[in-house]
């Protein structure tokens, strides 16, 4: 990500009624909250407009209003539905830093405050889509139309639709496939999550590795992000091998670059081709071959 610009809030007073007890539930207490808004002042700046850049006096009310508004045990859950609640409702911030103290934390010792800091922020994927069973299309659109609807996901680009011949072994029939850019605020295994909950309700069962679906939804990739988990790879591990993922991201993406191969989806998709060329010529060669003999 580029270098952003801060916008800083330092210890605005609020009161709230979190805690895990319930008198501080119900008689509520004052909380201190210090952010850093990230976002590109630039134009802000330059043209000397409040138009352009986030209001910061805006910004304190909404968090006077949800501090006062919702009421959570902890302030790590208050810290995290807040950075949420910023992120997804103000426009041109793209990550923050937050911090909620409690000055009166009620341990019955002296203390300044305790206090919770998170960093939080929008992030980039890129998503596959397959289908080779039932209405396809209506799978894929289905899927894109799901995360639409889910207000921690913006979804930025859709290519179209190709139908592509099965890739890996299996006998099956033909897939129809495409890519996404997706703009979430899911972590990576988050969106995982919320990616199998779709093509669960798309009825995908899990029967044969690599064999027919309804919908298969990968991450391709998560910003520059390297993962290697039991759950999860990214990116991708098998992306490059791949025509019916290169060539959709060619299409959005195709400046894009792979964060190991250091290549751009379009170089990929290039070598890839040159690679079944070659692949296809020397099978062309030993079918000449054989007939001759
Ligand atoms: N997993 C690990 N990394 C990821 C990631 N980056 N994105 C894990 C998504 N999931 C990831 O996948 C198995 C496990 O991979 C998940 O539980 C997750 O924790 P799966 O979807 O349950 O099933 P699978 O069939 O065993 O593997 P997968 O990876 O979905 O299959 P592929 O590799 O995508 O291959 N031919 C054409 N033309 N078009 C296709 O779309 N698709 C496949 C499926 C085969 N041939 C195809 C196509
Ligand atoms: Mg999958």
């Amino acid at each position: 990500m580029k270098k952003l610009d801060r916008i800083e809030i330092r210890d605005l007073q609020v009161f709230g009624n979190h805690g895990v007890l319930e008198e501080e539930n119900v008689l509520g207490q004052k909380f201190l909250v210090s952010a850093t808004l990230y976002t590109d002042t630039r134009k802000a700046g330059e043209e000397d407009s409040l138009v352009n850049t986030i209001h910061y006096g805006d910004i304190c009310y909404v968090i006077r209003d949800f501090m006062r508004e919702n009421t959570f045990q902890l302030i790590e859950a208050a810290a995290e539905h807040l950075a949420r609640h910023l992120l997804i409702e103000t426009e041109g911030l793209e990550a923050i830093d937050l911090e909620i103290k409690k000055p009166w934390a009620p341990i019955a010792l002296p203390l300044d405050y305790v206090s919770v800091k998170i960093s939080r922020g929008w992030h980039r994927a890129y998503i596959s889509l397959g289908s080779n069973i039932g209405d396809r299309m209506m799978y894929l659109e289905d899927a894109v139309a799901t995360l639409e609807a889910d207000r921690n996901c913006q979804v930025i680009q859709v290519t179209d639709w190709i139908e592509t011949k099965p890739y890996g072994g299996v006998e099956q029939e033909d897939f129809l496939n495409g890519c996404m850019e997706l703009r979430t605020v899911y972590s990576p295994d988050k969106l995982l999550e919320v990616l199998q909950d779709i093509e669960q309700q798309a009825g995908r069962e899990r029967k044969i590795h690599w064999g027919p679906r309804t919908l298969d939804l990968d991450i391709l990739l998560y910003d520059d992000l390297v993962i290697d988990s039991k759950r999860l790879t990214i990116p991708h591990m098998d992306m490059h091998n791949r025509e019916f993922v290169l060539a959709p991201m060619t299409q959005i993406a195709a400046w894009r670059r792979h964060p190991l191969f250091h290549k751009t989806m379009k170089e990929l998709y290039e070598e890839l081709q040159q690679k079944l060329k070659e692949k296809a010529d020397v099978s062309d060669t030993r079918e000449e071959t054989s007939e001759k003999a």
